[in-house]
């Protein structure tokens, strides 16, 4: 195939959380807009076709996500800024203050609350992603990015890549947090969906399992999601979820899997993971594919302890073209300026042996 597709929006720079609350400090942020120029610096040099997107993602962003959480995130900002939070304390950005879970509520049914500093714990799950004017801007334009590359897929292209900011795969059907507000993997799947793909496959190899995919498609045949991440059990983001045993429920029994592999993994072990996972997805009979792509399991991200090289990476692109699916690629995290680019171009350049071949179900013949 020709060079993929990218498409990046620049509204995608109008987030800017400036901090994250970690432990109780404000500690420098991580997932900062220079991420993105990067990438499109390192993209444009080699000579990649890029775009703004063209489709927008508001519908497909209800089915994915509640309209409560849609509306908060849309006025949040606002809402904040007519509190007296940065006249008494100097904060800007919308941070949680209460968390309305079981611990507190036991089960009695809570009502709204006045103040948004206590109304934003029902739908932050963590202190670190915080909301500030142009994140919901950014969070849109990021998502649009997503349902315009599944679009080129749907619409014939072999693969395309979203270069979305904010990341996503860590947002819920209800609730954000993990750098994430906006799913754009799940918007990239249901744009499939719609398109006319009957079985979507979602790989994420982002360092961190995507509890927020997991969670969206985790009652459903139709889109399988399957994740390779360093294990939460030995203490590392999202902590309580992304284990083994999590393979789906309801209809969705079976249709989840998570590899989580340990601190200090490298190369061969991951993309064994990699190859499993992708044979997976295929004999299930997945007809596309998103590609869930954070760069932190780079041996020198500061977010993960993996160990993965670039031809690592470049392994996994060509592991993925292997499969011979319409593949949409949609960026979640890497932290490591200096290199992240070049993690994302490895792989786009190991996926680009993509053929794609027909869907099983067209083999019937008619
Ligand atoms: C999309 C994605 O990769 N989200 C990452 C979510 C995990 N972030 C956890 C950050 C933990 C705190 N790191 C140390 C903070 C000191 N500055
Ligand atoms: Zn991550």
């Amino acid at each position: 195939m020709g060079s993929i597709p990218v498409v990046w929006s620049p509204q995608t720079r109008l987030h800017d959380p400036r901090h994250e609350i970690w432990v109780g400090v404000a500690t420098e942020g991580t997932e900062v807009a220079a991420r993105v120029d990067v990438i499109l610096a390192e993209l444009s040099k080699r000579g990649y076709p890029i775009m703004e997107p063209s489709v927008e993602a508001d519908d497909v962003l209800h089915r994915v996500h509640s309209s409560e959480l849609l509306m908060f995130l849309r006025d949040a900002a606002r809402d904040w800024a007519a509190g007296p939070y940065e006249e008494l304390v100097g904060q800007s950005r919308v941070v949680p203050y209460l968390f309305p879970t079981p611990a507190m509520t036991a089960g009695i049914e809570t009502k709204q609350a006045k103040a948004i500093h206590a109304e934003a714990g029902r739908y932050a799950y963590d202190t670190m992603t915080l909301v500030g004017p142009g994140t919901w801007e950014a969070a849109r334009a990021a998502a649009d990015c997503a349902a315009t590359a599944a679009t080129l897929v749907a619409e014939g292209a072999s693969a395309a890549y979203a270069l979305c900011r904010p990341p996503g795969h860590h947002a819920t059907p209800a609730g954000f947090g993990g750098s994430c507000y906006l799913n754009n993997a799940a918007v990239a799947a249901e744009t499939l969906r719609a398109g006319g793909a009957a079985k979507v496959g979602i790989l994420d190899i982002d360092a961190h399992q995507g509890n927020g995919t997991a969670a969206i498609f985790y009652e459903r045949s139709d889109v399988l999601y399957a994740s390779v991440h360093v294990d939460p059990a030995a203490g590392w983001f999202p902590h309580i979820l992304g284990f083994a045993d999590e393979t789906g429920s309801g209809a969705g029994i079976g249709a989840t899997r998570n590899l989580p592999l340990a601190e200090g993994t490298g190369d061969e072990v991951w993309l064994e993971a990699v190859a499993e996972l992708t044979t997976w997805l295929d004999s299930a009979g997945c007809d596309a594919l998103v590609v869930s792509l954070g760069v932190d399991a780079a041996a020198d991200d500061p977010e993960s302890p993996l160990l993965i090289t670039h031809d690592g990476y470049h392994e996994a692109g060509s592991v993925v073209a292997t499969l011979g699916r319409p593949t949409i690629v949609v960026q979640e995290g890497g932290y490591h300026l200096p290199t992240l680019g070049t993690l994302v171009a490895e792989f786009l350049t190991g996926l680009a042996s993509l053929k794609t071949r027909p869907p099983k179900s067209s083999c019937a013949g008619n």
